[in-house]
């Protein structure tokens, strides 16, 4: 069973959101126990076979690089883990109360990796800079095993969101980066446009790591999170993973002397 810790109190948000907004990325140590991290690695690697099996390579980095698409509906854990009390907290703070998921997927970084290059994440680079300030997006790194600097760790150039535009070729060689060392259940949030990477994987062994996206609600999101359970998956489910999923959204319908407003707190009728 999930032992899921309480949400963070309003004193902990203050300084994520202060350090997403400035840096760019914030670690929380130890959000899960080390059991339930190995439950979702274990988890992992059985879709990684299946997906072998079933012919879908999705790897990239000299083929040492793997991607799972789509793990929600896949195996319980990852209903849980999705819908997780900080996780939540984390991005209703910096995306709004009516926060939707944009993709969550496993991304298992394998021995003798290269470096996965620098980038920012969905939907800026489907934009043209300069992005809106603020935050659109955020991205939530589960590691699922420790991360270290030499075994395949995200990192992040401080501060790059905040030039809202994405990385010109070789542009972020040799600036200042932080990588994002933690113990195994540890997770870093991280400003949809800041500049990172997952760093080359120097051991023997695998570096399994899950990314959930958040958007606002006004992005489309990058997987088809509505499909991804049935009507029946989610009967028995909570309000928040339909929320999440993008079952609970409303049609904005300015008609009918309606009116939409953007609020503090979500995107609300009023
Ligand atoms: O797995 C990682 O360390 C980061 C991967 C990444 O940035 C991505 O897939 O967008
Ligand atoms: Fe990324």
């Amino acid at each position: 069973m999930l032992k899921i810790r309480s949400a963070l109190d309003s004193e902990m948000l203050d300084r994520v959101e202060h350090d997403l907004r400035e840096d760019g990325f914030h670690i929380i140590e130890n959000v899960i126990t080390t059991e339930e991290a190995d439950e979702a690695r274990q988890a992992v690697w059985k879709l990684v076979e299946e997906d072998i099996a079933n012919g879908h390579d999705h790897s990239y980095g000299d083929g040492k690089i793997r991607r799972v698409w789509a793990i929600v509906g896949k195996a319980p854990i990852f209903r849980r883990f999705i819908q997780h009390p900080t996780v939540v907290a984390v991005w209703k703070r910096m995306l709004g109360e009516d926060v939707i998921a944009s993709t969550f997927t496993a991304n298992i970084v394998g021995p003798g990796a290269p470096a996965g290059g620098w980038h920012i994440d969905y939907p800026y680079w489907a934009m043209q800079a300069p992005f809106p300030s603020g935050s659109l997006t955020g991205q939530t790194v589960w590691m699922l095993d420790d991360f270290t600097v030499e075994n395949g760790a995200t990192a992040c150039i401080p501060g790059s969101h905040k030039t809202l535009r994405r990385p010109e070729l070789g542009e972020a060689e040799g600036l200042e980066m932080a990588v994002a060392t933690a113990p195994k259940g540890s997770i870093m949030f991280t400003n949809g446009a800041i500049w990172h990477q997952s760093r080359p994987n120097l051991t023997e062994a695998p570096r399994v790591g899950l990314l959930g996206m958040y958007n606002r609600s006004v992005i489309y999101p990058q997987e088809d999170m509505p499909r991804q359970l049935t009507d029946a998956e989610l009967a028995g489910e909570s309000d928040t993973l339909k929320q999440l999923l993008g079952r609970n959204i409303p049609f904005r319908d300015p008609d009918h002397g309606q009116n939409w407003h953007r609020t503090d707190i979500g995107f609300r009728q009023v």
